[in-house]
Formats: C-alpha cells, sequence, structure tokens
C-alpha cells in the first residue's frame, strides 16, 4: 500500500514537473504579452501626451493624402503653426490661394513639391480664412480658419 502511495506520489511529482516546465515555456509567451501591455500602456502614455497637447494646442496636422487634404478644414488660434506631412505618392506642394499667383496670403507657400514623408510647416500670423491647394494638382484644396 504504501508502495503504491509511493508510486502515485511519483507520478505527482512527475506531473508537477512536466506541467512545471509546461508553464515555464508558457511563461515566455506570457513575458511576451506582458511586454505587448507594456508598450500598449506606453502608447496609452503617448496618447495622454498627445491628449495633454490637445489641451494647449500651438500645433496642428494636416496629412495629404491620395484624396487630398484631411482635414479639409482647420480652425486654428492666431499664431499657431499648422503642419502638412506628404502621406500620398504624388509630390506635395502646399500654396496659398489664388493658384497660381499665391498671393492672397504671401508667404504661405511651400515653394516645392515633396515626396511621401516630408512635411510643410507654417505659423499663421494674421487672422481670416485662408484657403490653400496643392500647387502640383490644384483640384486638391484646403481651408485654414485662423480666429
Ligand atoms: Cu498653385
Amino acid at each position: 500500500m504504501a508502495k503504491i502511495l509511493l508510486g502515485v506520489a511519483a507520478v505527482v511529482v512527475l506531473g508537477v514537473g512536466v506541467w512545471a516546465f509546461t508553464q515555464t515555456g508558457n511563461n515566455d509567451g506570457g513575458d511576451t504579452s506582458s511586454r505587448a501591455e507594456t508598450s500598449q500602456s506606453s502608447d496609452q502614455t503617448n496618447g495622454d501626451r498627445q491628449a495633454q497637447n490637445n489641451e494647449q494646442p500651438s500645433e496642428h496636422a494636416v496629412a495629404f493624402t491620395n484624396e487630398g487634404f484631411s482635414p479639409e478644414t482647420i480652425t486654428i488660434e492666431q499664431g499657431e503653426t499648422v503642419t502638412w506631412t506628404n502621406k500620398s505618392q504624388e509630390k506635395m506642394w502646399v500654396a496659398s490661394s489664388v493658384h497660381p499667383t499665391h498671393n492672397q496670403l504671401p508667404g504661405f507657400d511651400q515653394r516645392e513639391g515633396v515626396d511621401e514623408g516630408a512635411s510643410y510647416s507654417y505659423q499663421f500670423q494674421k487672422k481670416g480664412e485662408w484657403s490653400y491647394h496643392n500647387h502640383l494638382r490644384p483640384s486638391d484644396k484646403g481651408t485654414v480658419i485662423v480666429e
């Protein structure tokens, strides 16, 4: 009887050993998922930081996509900066109305076409409703409202 118990105990110990070994294997996966959680929480930190930035916005982002400017209309405070980033496969050349002279808001003119990934920033010192376009495809239009 004692031998049987010993045998059962041995099986249990072996079983626990195998389980522990398996768990060790799983723990690697567990580490990966906790690492993922860590990066998630740092994403959240980024989000919080962006949210904090949104409370006192001084920079505004507009994307130039294959469908045009997004958002098409953006409202900012006087003295704030808008940054356009080219996220299209076309070249981007941000320029004030009116094409092709761009003299509605002199200086608001990128003066060159740039590829995907490049960006252009302009600080709006004058209040008004400033329309602009992509000089290389003038049908792509947008508006910056400076209040
Ligand atoms: Cu133009």
